[in-house]
């Protein structure tokens, strides 16, 4: 069986742009690949983080990923910081990667451009611990969203040249973006992806918004002044991104749905995605509060990290002893 692995951070309330560009995949997956899933609490620490919110924000997105249908019996979930292990192969492959290679990475590009002061050194190292997540489980593909791409492509970059000096140590692994819903924008600025740490409250929707609140942020999403309901995102982004939710949850292909809308107006089709969000909304949190009764997430985690650990160290020993650290017999 091939191996499959993924995070996310805890940096916030989750939104529908984090469910339809990376857990939907890992859900449809689960039962054809050994899957590892995991909470990147340690690459949340890049940007300040509130302890009080990190930890409730840590339990949701557990807690969101069960509801999502990720079975722990066939998944292994797990907390980052719990499995040590990646930090210490995320320094190894730290002095195994360039400056020149980070300074390319759009994230910590597109941040200095702006000028942003308060850019931490793990920001931008982030991406060789990435790696390590990825590496340590010899994980063939990697499935997220477009913006996380690059970083997977960098991971390759980083093995093969591991392997080049010390022999075979990590397979090269694989992105995986989703045909469909790869990139989700904001509602109210639809040319910028929707973000967790997004300002805007009315271009987010988060996981957890109420859904008559969710519905009415449908509702009132930035449209345009065509008048034609067709999948073009260049020239109508807005509406695309609501074909695309809409397409993501239902189900329904683009084509149908645009054919369907022929003649139709956008408060329509604000309608029907809205009335869709809605369902999808009320389902999810359902199963999200029965989790959180069950009291069953501590068990859960425990073993995912136990597993997780054994798998980890023994990678971290392989290296350690291609790198020539191991002394005592
Ligand atoms: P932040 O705003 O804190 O950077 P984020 O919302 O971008 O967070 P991440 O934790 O970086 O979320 O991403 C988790 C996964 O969700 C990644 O695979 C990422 O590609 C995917 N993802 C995030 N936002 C979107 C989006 N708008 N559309 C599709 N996929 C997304
Ligand atoms: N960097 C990713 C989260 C992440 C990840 C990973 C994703 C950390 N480690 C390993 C896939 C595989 C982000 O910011 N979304």
């Amino acid at each position: 069986m091939q191996t499959m692995l993924s995070g996310i951070k805890p940096t916030g309330r989750l939104t529908l742009g984090n469910y339809i560009g990376a857990i939907r995949q890992f859900v449809e997956y689960q039962d054809e690949y050994e899957m590892y899933i995991f909470i990147a609490n340690l690459h949340a620490i890049t940007v300040a983080q509130d302890p009080k919110e990190l930890k409730q924000n840590t339990k949701d997105l557990i807690a969101l990923y069960l509801a999502s249908g990720l079975d722990p019996e066939k998944v292994t979930l797990f907390l980052q910081s719990d499995v040590h292990q990646h930090a210490e192969l995320g320094w190894i492959l730290t002095c195994h990667s360039y400056m020149g290679e980070l300074q390319r990475m759009t994230q910590y590009k597109d941040k200095t451009a702006k000028g942003e002061t308060g850019i931490t050194a793990g920001l931008f190292t982030y991406p060789c611990l990435m790696a390590a997540d990825i590496l340590m489980y010899d994980a063939d593909y990697v499935p997220v969203g477009v913006d996380q791409k690059q970083h997977v492509e960098l991971t390759r970059d980083i093995a093969e040249r591991f392997n080049n000096r010390y022999g075979e140590t990590f397979r090269i692994p694989q992105p995986l973006t989703p045909k469909i819903g790869a990139k989700i924008y904001s509602l109210q600025n639809p040319t910028k992806k929707m973000s967790k740490s997004e300002e805007n409250p009315k271009g987010t929707i988060d996981l957890l918004d109420d859904p008559g609140v969710a519905r009415k942020k449908i509702m009132s999403a930035v449209t345009d002044s065509l008048s034609t309901i067709q999948y073009d995102p260049d020239t109508q982004p807005g509406v695309s991104n609501l074909l695309m939710i809409h397409s993501s949850l239902s189900g329904e292909s683009l084509e149908s749905l645009v054919s369907r809308f022929q003649g139709k107006g956008y408060g329509d089709l604000k309608k029907e995605t809205g009335g869709i969000v809605f369902d999808f909304l009320s389902d999810l949190q359902s199963r999200y509060r029965d989790i959180i009764a069950s009291g069953k997430i501590d068990e859960i985690l425990r073993e995912g990290n136990e597993k997780a650990s054994r798998i980890a160290e023994r990678k971290l020993r392989k290296v350690k002893k291609k790198l020539g650290f191991q002394i005592l017999k």
